[in-house]
C-alpha cells in the first residue's frame, strides 16, 4: 500500500471511521498524513474513490476501505483496513472484531446498552468538539492504543492459563496461575474453579474465592502468616480475598513463597503440617 497523505473519514466520526484511522495510523505508514471529513457517504472534493492512491477513504466513499455497499456483517471499514494491513496480528483481530459487531449494532436499533460504552464515549467527543472532527481522532487514539494492550494481555493471560495448575480444595477445584500479567478470576472461574491463585512477575500474590462459594480463607491466612510471617499479606473483610501485593496497593514486603508454596497451603497439604 502507497503512503496516504490524506485520510478521509466521515463528519462525526464513530467507532469504525475511527478504527479504521487508528490501524491506518499505528500498523500502516500513515502517520503524518493528513485527516480530513467529509459528509458520509461522499469523497473528497466529490472524486471518484481510490482514483489517487495517496488519498485514503475510510467507512464513506464506496471504495475499497468502505462497507457500505456490502450487507455482510462481517465487514467495517476498520475490517476491510485491518485485512490489508495487519491479517495475522491477532489482538487487533479481537479489537476489530468487537468494532464491527458494534457498527452493526449501531444500524439495528432497539436494545439499548447498559453501561456508558465507547460509543458513548466517542458521542461525548463529538459533542465536545463537533466542528473539529481531528480533536476526536486525537483524542481516541490513546484510547484504542489501550483497548489493543487489554486484547495483547488478554492473549497472554489465556497462554499463561493454559500452563495452569489445578488441585483440590476442602471447597473444591483450585486453580493457580503465573504470569507477568498475574492472573484471570474469569478464566479460572470458567473452567469451574472455586479458589483461584496467582502470582505476577513482581512476585504479588493473591487467593479469591468464587463470589456464591462458602469459602472462608481466615484459617488460610493464618497458616500464611505464619509461614510467611514477614510478608504483607491481607485478609478482606469479606474472607474471600486474600492478598499479597496489588499494582493499586504494593506490598511493603513482598512473599518468599512460590506459587508451587502457595497451592500446597491452600490445598492443606505439607506445609500446613509444619504446626
Ligand atoms: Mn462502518
Amino acid at each position: 500500500m502507497v503512503t496516504p497523505k490524506r485520510i478521509v473519514g466521515h463528519l462525526s466520526p464513530d467507532l469504525d471511521c475511527l478504527a479504521a484511522i487508528w490501524i491506518l495510523v499505528r500498523f500502516g505508514t500513515a502517520k503524518d498524513a493528513d485527516l480530513l471529513f467529509v459528509p458520509a457517504g461522499s469523497t473528497l472534493d466529490d472524486l471518484p474513490v481510490d482514483s489517487d492512491p495517496e488519498i485514503v477513504h475510510v467507512d464513506t466513499g464506496g471504495g475499497r476501505f468502505d462497507h457500505h455497499h456490502s450487507n455482510d456483517h462481517t465487514l467495517s471499514a476498520a475490517e476491510l483496513v485491518r485485512r490489508e494491513l495487519a491479517p495475522a496480528n491477532e489482538a487487533l483481530l479481537r479489537v476489530v472484531d468487537q468494532v464491527t459487531r458494534i457498527d452493526h449494532a449501531e444500524a439495528s436499533p432497539g436494545r439499548q446498552p447498559v453501561f456508558f460504552n465507547i460509543n458513548d464515549l466517542i458521542g461525548g467527543y463529538n459533542t465536545l468538539f463537533p466542528n473539529r472532527p481531528h480533536h476526536v481522532v486525537q483524542a481516541m487514539l490513546p484510547n484504542l492504543d489501550a483497548w489493543y494492550a487489554h486484547e495483547s494481555r488478554q492473549i497472554r493471560l489465556e497462554r499463561a492459563f493454559a500452563r495452569r495448575l489445578e488441585f483440590p480444595t476442602r471447597w473444591g477445584l483450585g486453580i493457580a496461575m503465573q504470569s507477568d500479567d498475574g492472573g484471570s478470576s474469569r478464566l479460572a472461574y470458567r473452567q469451574g474453579a472455586v479458589l483461584y491463585a496467582y502470582r505476577d512477575r513482581r512476585g504479588y500474590m493473591g487467593v479469591a474465592a468464587q463470589q456464591r462459594s462458602d469459602v472462608d480463607l481466615e484459617a488460610i491466612y493464618h497458616d500464611l502468616m505464619r509461614l510467611d510471617s514477614q510478608a504483607d499479606w491481607y485478609l478482606h473483610p469479606s474472607h474471600r480475598l486474600l492478598l499479597c501485593g496489588t499494582p493499586k496497593a504494593p506490598p511493603k514486603q513482598s512473599s518468599n513463597l512460590s506459587l508451587e508454596d502457595l497451592v500446597d497451603v491452600l490445598r492443606g497439604g505439607k506445609q500446613r503440617t509444619k504446626r
